[in-house]
């Protein structure tokens, strides 16, 4: 078992980002690990062996490690930040398929933007789930015709997808465990996260938030596919949703 082995206690990973952050985590347990048996073998050592007297050289035994243990921890924090950055701050490239997802109360619905690869307006005042348009789309846009609206999210594995997450209501917390994905939906704002899927497969999307008594069964499906496949159910799709 190398350094950097994988307990099986982690979901499986179904991202092209995954494995770095999972190393990062495993690093980051392997160095408390090390650093709590050191902390006591020392405590135990002080008070079996300590019975001198002598002046202590504060340099050697405190100065020191607590600077070794300031970069060691600022370098850990750096690269952290750089593997929650490269997701977020760096920006999709500009063949990334564009994909929204829409949090409220409770449900997750997610809008392709079709043939014109650009979203129609949505509108606060015209979200009715119950007559079919659950995230407000404005009928008198033009791009918004050809938009796609689902209760599952359906993915193509091998390709950069641009998700744009949104809130109606209050935040939620956008989560998918198998592609290391937690990110908040907050009303008024639109996070970019980007990513590529790697794994076909069938996984649960989560609500990480307290968002509201119906919190616990706010959940959807995402389902990866082979490329083919997923612009086959793409094209299907659109095809439903044309009048
Ligand atoms: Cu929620």
């Amino acid at each position: 078992m190398g350094l950097y082995a994988l307990p099986s206690w982690l979901p499986t990973d179904a991202s092209a980002h995954g494995p770095a952050l999972d190393h990062h985590l495993i690093l980051n347990i392997w160095i408390i690990l090390s650093l709590a048996t050191l902390a006591h073998l020392i405590l135990l050592t002080g008070l079996i062996a300590r019975r001198s007297t002598e002046p202590v050289n504060l340099w050697r035994i405190e100065y020191l490690p607590l600077a070794v243990l300031a970069v060691l921890f600022a370098t850990l924090t750096i690269k952290a930040e750089r593997l929650w950055a490269a997701a977020r701050y760096t920006g999709a490239s500009p063949a990334a398929l564009q994909v929204e997802v829409t949090g409220m109360q409770f449900a997750w619905y997610f809008r392709y933007p079709g043939p014109d690869a650009i979203f129609g307006i949505a509108r606060p005042q015209l979200v009715a789930p119950g007559e079919g348009n659950p995230v407000g789309l404005d009928p008198t846009d033009p791009h918004s015709a050809d938009d796609t609206v689902t209760s599952e999210l359906v993915l193509p594995s091998g390709r950069e997808i641009d998700l744009r997450l949104r809130a109606q209501d209050v935040i939620h917390g956008f989560s998918i465990p198998e592609l290391r994905l937690k990110q908040n939906a907050i009303p008024g704002q639109t996070v970019h996260i980007h990513f590529t899927p790697t794994t076909p497969g069938t996984y649960a999307i989560l609500c990480t938030q307290l968002c509201g008594l119906g919190h616990y069964r706010m959940n959807a499906t995402l389902r990866i596919l082979p490329q083919s496949e997923f612009a086959t159910w793409l094209a299907e799709n659109q095809k439903a949703a044309q009048p």
